[in-house]
């Protein structure tokens, strides 16, 4: 199998070479790229602050597929499993709910680096960065749809203590392990039905945000994000943090500007955002998702979007601009092949769009040839990338091809299967 990966592999070479791709150069650079996978895939968004705590928000997982991680050991024996059969070093991306707290109950504005310190430890043991979000969903303090943006003073203070909290767990997290943590803010904030006044939840979101912002914190520690969403269930009229709030807060602010690709009209893309924002913001975070239909969070698979997207990073060099993290929650399948599929799809586009002659259909378009552009493009969808990508799993020490699934098949029978 190995021989004939190796004999697929020269022959590809030589392709590419052909076209003045070095392909060899192509695997050198695309190790350098993490990507932050996101451990709610893991359990169903559940966190760990009580056993059979209700997820809100607007976000919904459907499915019961056995062997559910429960504890933050088996979240992390779950995403060294899938670390195992994904190519190159990544990033684990964290919510403030996956705290470790061994002693009494504590709420979400008394979270501190202790509370991560387990994560920490893990993480520079397999060399893996890591990224944070405060949680302000599935809590009483947000059944009325309102977190930061809420009428209430009270309420509002409590989501900016937290949102301070988690900006600090950030800048530990990434002191201790020596790379900025991104510390990405979402709030469900919004309304079902017909909204009257529109301005003043955004004008409260605006003065909190600043608020949980205010503290200086070292770039080098922490880099703040915010996402926007076009709508969610239960706030399908209305969503404060809309994409003109956030466009315009990461713009003043100067923060990275989070795009999900599941997060806009079922017909708009973000693989065309990213060459606008990236004008007028430093950084992006992209929540590379699925969306379906009302879902934003199906497991990432090779779509169009998704090698465009990976093409406006590289064609627009704009990956040293850009954290790639993941976003996606189905509780249908095997919930470790979920995230091995699509963190490999992710970085199999990414191969595929640094694998592209793109010189060539750039000159095309300059002499305004676009015969010639649409052409080639379509040529270069059949070069032989398998090649490459099953050659890149061998030297990094991961099944190639479809040969992952039987290690996942194996952990189901031996691990997962025996969860209660
Ligand atoms: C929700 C946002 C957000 C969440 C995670 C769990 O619509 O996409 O990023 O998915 O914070
Ligand atoms: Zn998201």
């Amino acid at each position: 199998m190995s021989d004939s990966i190796h004999n697929s592999y020269a022959l590809a070479k030589e392709q590419y070479a052909a076209l003045g791709v070095d392909t060899d150069k192509v695997i050198e650079r695309i190790q350098e790229v993490a990507i932050s996978v996101h451990c709610w895939q893991g359990d169903d968004v559940s966190g760990f602050e009580r056993a059979g705590q209700e997820l809100t928000g607007g976000i919904a997982v459907t499915g019961n597929y056995p062997g559910k991680a429960s504890t933050p050991d088996q979240l992390r024996d779950d995403a060294e499993k899938a670390f195992s059969l994904i190519p190159g070093k990544h990033r684990f991306n964290l919510h403030a709910s996956y705290l470790e707290n061994n002693g009494p109950p504590l709420d979400r504005d008394e979270v501190e680096p202790a509370h991560f310190q387990g994560w920490i430890d893990w993480a520079k043991q397999h060399g893996l960065g890591l990224d944070f979000n405060p949680t302000f969903y599935s809590h009483p303090k947000s059944d009325d749809g309102f977190t930061l943006a809420h009428p209430d003073p009270a309420i509002r203070q409590f989501w900016i203590d937290h949102g301070v909290r988690s900006r600090q767990i950030s800048a530990a997290i990434g002191e201790q392990l020596g790379s900025p943590s991104v510390n990405n803010i979402w709030v469900p904030d919004g309304m079902k039905d017909m909204t009257v006044d529109r301005k003043g939840p955004r004008e409260r979101l605006a003065e909190s945000l600043d608020a949980v912002l205010a503290e200086p914190i070292d770039k080098q520690f922490n880099l703040d994000a915010v996402e926007c969403k076009l709508f969610g269930l239960g706030s399908e009229s209305y969503v404060v943090g809309s994409h003109e709030f956030y466009l315009g807060y990461a713009i003043t602010r100067q923060t990275v500007l989070c795009l999900d690709a599941g997060h806009f009209h079922p017909t708009e893309v973000i693989s065309d955002k990213i060459s606008s924002v990236l004008l007028w913001v430093e950084q992006l975070l992209l929540h590379v998702s699925r969306g379906i239909r009302w879902d934003s969070d199906h497991v990432v698979t090779l779509t169009d979007e998704l090698q465009a997207i990976m093409q406006e990073l590289v064609r627009g060099d704009n990956l040293g601009r850009v954290h790639l993290g993941l976003d996606f929650f189905d509780a249908s399948i095997n919930r470790v092949a979920a995230w091995v599929i699509g963190t490999r799809c992710a970085i199999k586009a990414l191969l595929m769009a640094m694998l592209e002659p793109t010189n060539m259909v750039r000159d095309c378009e300059q002499n305004g040839d676009f015969t010639g552009r649409l052409a080639l493009l379509e040529e270069f969808k059949t070069l032989p990338f398998g090649a490459v990508w099953d050659y890149y799993c061998l030297q990094t020490e991961v099944p190639p091809g479809g040969r992952w699934l039987e290690d996942i098949r194996q952990y189901e029978r031996t691990v997962l299967s025996l969860r209660g």
